[in-house]
């Protein structure tokens, strides 16, 4: 065997394993990963802040289905990077994160920046540990591989101490990992069949980690040939074609009471992949726990999911692909005994996402008190947004009353178009934005942004700008943490507290940058202004100016002050 350094043998493990671009800040505890990287072909981006190093990584991962990989210093750097750990542990994504650690001489000693990480990381992570033996890092990497990639996908994190990735080996490689996906046994596709059979008012609802345009072209075809309602968990929008018949919308936050009422009134749920967390549940109250009033298929990847809180009918340890390709492959069951009930769903659904004026008194002509910085509406802006992108094209959201509009308005017609964190994290959008540009540089990139949760990880822009990763960012600006300040005036009616933001000059911001920069204040504007935004062969960024009444979808902010 050659000799190589522990660094050389951790980056030969990852490209292995397909990976083929990281994401860093870089740390003198891991020189030898970094020199190992000098050159390529692995594309590594250097960001501005680990926080939306590892938020990068977390796309990747979810985007492509192979680890994401974030590289960071050890304490500093590692405790930085533990939002993106919650991130793919919540969101179900794979995430290598390697953290450079004192070299073994010195452990224990809380030597300078040290950080225990597996005792940090553990409770947080699928798997944390920490090398002591060049030898055997390829082994080390390669369960890392296996456990982020299998059965429900997650974060695992590594400690790399300084010496032994500085240290020559002569240890062989492993071989690349190959995910452990789960599958259906015929019983259980004959149990399906039967409780099909049974059933007046089924309802699938899809989501969770393992889904493919191939995975979802199964579900579209199951679902079809069934004529079966779906509904998909919060942000797995991008599962089934939102233009199907049987797609009836998503139990996301804010989702259509009407839909809500369709889960409670269903004899028949079919979980294809989503954990039954709070946010699918209606905040666990949609489904009696723990013997639901419906019937309930559960089919996930994670054991651990199953009947964790709902006691299922039918328990199915499977990943969706395996699942869906066997439910395809048996004769589907004939729905005309609920095909009304399949239509009305999706008619309550074409309801719900007409876009209607966004209320406020620049819209409705009410006085307020509140002075509004301008006029344009979201609703129209989403709609302009989908109809004028790429059905490829991917539009990545984070955190904020903004992304309500983005649910609902806006349609995703192709798998692998939405990208937002299920852990509500702000400061996802533009690190995954910039992730997804890596993964598809060919592809339109829009990362839709609220003013508070831009500014988390708006550093960003100079990594854009450096690696020109050319994605348009719209900048929701309703001048406050809108969400927060919703939650405020419900509980404390006008006592306004620590949610209003005095914002800089985004667009100006944008050119400091050195990306385009734009304010768009009237909703006239808005096409246009998109328009140059995706021409203008640079990163750019569209600072609208919304009202600040338009506090959700079809809700004034002054009126919950008056309530
Ligand atoms: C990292 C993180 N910190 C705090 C929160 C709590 N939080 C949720 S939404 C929100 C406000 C988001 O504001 P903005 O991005 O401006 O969107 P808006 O609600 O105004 O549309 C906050 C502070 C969070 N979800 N994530
Ligand atoms: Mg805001």
């Amino acid at each position: 065997m050659r000799a190589r350094s522990g660094g050389q043998v951790v980056v030969d493990q990852l490209r292995a394993n397909g990976v083929d671009a990281a994401f860093c800040v870089p740390g003198e505890s891991f020189l030898a990963v970094l020199d190992a990287l000098h050159g390529g072909p692995t594309r590594l981006i250097a960001c501005r802040h680990e926080a939306a190093a590892a938020n990068m990584a977390v796309a990747y991962g979810k985007l492509t289905r192979r680890p994401g990989v974030c590289l960071v210093t050890r304490g500093p750097g590692a405790t930085q990077a533990s939002v993106g750990v919650h991130t793919a542990a919540q969101d179900s994504a794979p995430l290598l994160l390697l953290v450079g650690q004192v070299s073994r001489d010195v452990r224990g000693r809380e030597a300078f920046q040290e950080l225990d990480v597996p005792a940090v990381f553990g409770p947080m992570a699928k798997w944390a540990a920490e090398a002591d033996d060049p030898d055997r890092l390829p082994e080390l990497l390669a369960r890392a591989v296996q456990v982020a990639v299998s059965g429900r996908p997650g974060p695992v994190v590594l400690a790399l101490p300084e010496d032994v990735l500085a240290a020559t080996t002569r240890t062989g490689d492993a071989r690349p990992v190959r995910p452990v996906a789960p599958g259906a046994a015929p019983a259980d596709l004959a149990r399906l069949r039967e409780l099909l059979g049974g059933a007046r008012r089924p309802l699938v609802v899809a989501g969770g980690p393992g889904w493919s345009e191939a995975v979802a072209a199964d579900l579209k075809a199951v679902a079809e040939a069934s004529r079966l309602p779906v509904a998909v968990s919060f942000r797995s929008q991008d599962v089934l074609d939102n233009r199907s018949p049987s797609y009836v919308g998503d139990l996301g936050v804010s989702a259509n009471p009407a839909l809500a009422e369709r889960v409670r009134a269903a004899d028949l749920l079919v979980a294809v992949g989503p954990r039954l967390g709070a946010i699918t549940t209606g905040g666990y109250r949609l489904l009696e726990a723990p013997v639901p009033r419906q019937r309930l298929v559960q089919v996930h990847p994670g054991l651990a999911e199953l009947g964790r809180l709902y006691q299922p009918d039918l328990a199915v340890n499977a990943a969706v692909g395996p699942f869906l390709a066997a439910w395809r492959s048996v004769p589907p069951v004939q729905g005309d005994a609920w095909a009304a009930w399949t239509e009305a769903a999706r008619d309550n659904y074409l309801a719900w996402v007409r876009p209607w004026p966004s209320p406020g008194p620049t819209h409705r002509g009410s006085p307020s008190g509140v002075p509004g910085p301008g006029r344009l509406d979201l609703g129209q802006a989403m709609a302009a947004l989908r109809a004028r992108l790429p059905d490829d094209a991917i539009v990545a959201s984070g955190a904020g009353n903004y992304t309500a509009w983005v649910h609902r308005f806006f349609q995703f017609r192709r798998h692998g178009t939405q990208l937002a964190p299920k852990s509500g994290a702000m400061g996802f959008v533009l690190p995954a934005a910039l992730a997804a540009k890596v993964v598809h540089p060919r592809r339109t990139v829009v990362a839709v942004a609220g003013d508070g949760d831009f500014l988390m990880t708006g550093q960003e822009l100079a990594t854009a700008v450096q690696h020109r990763l050319d994605v348009v960012v719209l900048v929701v600006n309703n001048g406050m943490y809108g969400t927060i300040r919703m939650h405020q005036e419900r509980a404390y009616p006008g006592r306004v507290t620590a949610t209003d933001l005095r914002n800089p000059d985004f667009a100006a911001l944008a050119q400091a940058y050195g990306a385009a920069g734009e304010t768009v204040a009237e909703a006239e504007a808005f096409p246009a202004a998109l328009e140059r935004a995706l021409e203008a062969g640079r990163p750019a960024l569209l600072d609208l100016h919304v009202d600040p009444e338009a506090i959700a979808p079809g809700l004034e902010l002054s009126a919950l002050r008056r309530r």
